[in-house]
């Protein structure tokens, strides 16, 4: 017995088979009858000519309503006609779950649905093959990530996502009560995975939720997201962490190459492997840059989108997809970033993809008295973060790390107008259901 599209071809002709899934489309034209079923890997064509097929299913079919589940037992017959050559002749159609009509939304309707409703009905828009090859992708990248670092030696680890303190700056923080004391989401595992390092644990990653109240309502902001994090120890510079992040990003683009073809072909795009090594622009030269493309731009100003943006097209004429900033003003950086001694920069980067950051991090500062400096000076109070400073007094290797955006590699790897279309139930400054 067959079961399912994925395995149905004309070689099954004559052959017993059962199909479960979603009646996509029903005409009854009073002598035949058809039924369009679409499961997770394709449609099947289920014929119903009211001489071969029983009183039962003709009025299972003249009474069944689009979208709703059926399991069709049947036969399968060569047929010219029919895409993919192959239907199935109805021996009994049940039906597992009725949908009501109308529906909220189509599901093959050609109409442009507003974003808005899509995401209202988030569970239909999904049915949309090309909706939910994102996530199939997004599966597998996730499995590369998990290879290719294990392979590495590094350890997977879970931090907490309740927390008492921020590690990214206090103005995104979403504050909840926590028994009776004051709490927040985690806006990224920072503080936890440096407290690692000083345990022996010392290459770890994390591939888990990220909260930020982001005010802006972008095309690439959420309020939560994926953030892929890994932290290392012992590193003799941060060319050591670069070197990790440029080799995974090509293992997990090649990997996709060869593993995701059917859901790249349900999208309608192709993937490419970013030219490698990734350059390394530092950050006063890819202000230089800028400049000279015309933008208003002063050294020490952030790049911002339009920055980032038109760096991207310079470097795209250059035939880079990924790159790497460098160095940025230690001012701009969080106080667990290494200063440049003698310099105002410091030892940070981020990796842009398209004109998108995608990654950033750093060597971090592991000396106790000096990370206690650029707290203060940073405007922080050390003594909040002493569960985190105390880690750095007993012997904390000198290390580094990054963290990843996987929904913003994403939206630029399968050019996605909006990150939301990579998340299956975007949190923002507005939508909180479903
Ligand atoms: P940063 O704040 O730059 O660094 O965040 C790391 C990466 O996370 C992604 N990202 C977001 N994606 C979607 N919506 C958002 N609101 C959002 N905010 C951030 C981006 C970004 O590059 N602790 C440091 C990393 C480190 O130094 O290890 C951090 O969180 O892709």
């Amino acid at each position: 017995m067959l079961r399912g599209s994925r395995t149905l071809s004309p070689a099954d002709a004559e052959k017993n088979v059962i199909i479960k899934g979603w009646a996509q489309e029903i005409r009854n034209l009073g002598g035949i009858s058809f039924l369009i079923i679409r499961d997770r890997y394709g449609l099947v064509q289920v014929t119903a000519p009211k001489k071969k097929v029983s009183p039962e299913v003709m009025s299972t079919l003249t009474s069944l309503s689009r979208e709703s589940v059926v399991k069709v037992t049947g036969v399968a017959k060569a047929a010219n006609q029919v895409k993919g050559g192959v239907e199935v002749i109805p021996e009994s159609i049940e039906v597992l779950s009725p949908a009501a009509s109308p529906l909220p939304m189509g599901v093959v309707d050609k109409v442009n649905v507003e974003a808005d409703t899509r995401y209202d009905h988030r569970f239909m828009d999904l049915r949309k093959p090309e909706a939910r090859a994102v996530f199939e992708i997004k599966s597998v990248a996730h499995n590369l990530i998990d290879q290719f670092l294990v392979d590495e030696g590094f350890v997977e680890v879970f931090t907490p996502k309740i927390v008492a303190s921020g590690a990214e700056g206090g103005s995104t923080l979403f504050q909840l009560k926590y028994f009776d004391r004051p709490a927040y989401l985690a806006q990224s595992p920072q503080l936890y995975k440096q407290m690692l390092m000083s345990t022996g644990l010392d290459r770890v990653f994390e591939i888990g939720p990220a909260f930020r109240a982001e005010p802006s309502d972008t095309v690439r902001h959420v309020s939560e997201f994926i953030s892929f994090d890994g932290e290392m120890a012992f590193i003799d510079s941060m060319k050591d962490v670069l070197d990790i992040i440029e080799r995974c990003t090509q293992a997990v683009i090649k990997g996709l190459e060869s593993r995701v073809g059917p859901q790249l072909e349900t999208l309608n795009t192709t993937i490419s492997v970013p030219k490698a090594p990734y350059p390394v622009i530092e950050y006063k030269d890819a202000v230089d840059m800028v400049q000279g493309a015309g933008m208003k731009l002063e050294l020490g100003d952030d790049l911002g989108t339009e920055g980032e943006k038109s760096l991207g097209e310079i470097m795209k004429e250059k035939g880079h997809d990924m790159y790497w900033i460098v160095e940025y003003p230690e001012e701009a950086k969080p106080f667990y970033i290494m200063e440049k001694d003698g310099t105002p920069y410091s030892y940070s980067f981020d990796l842009d993809y398209m004109g998108q950051e995608i990654s950033s991090g750093g060597q971090r500062e592991h000396r106790y008295d000096r990370l206690v400096e650029r707290m203060r000076k940073k405007g922080l109070d050390p003594e909040s973060f002493r569960f985190y400073l105390d880690a750095f007094q007993y012997g904390m290797p000198p290390h580094g790390g990054w963290g990843l955006g996987v929904e913003r590699m994403l939206q630029k790897m399968l050019n996605l107008s909006n990150i939301r279309e990579t998340i299956l139930f975007p949190r923002d400054r507005i939508r909180l259901v479903p």
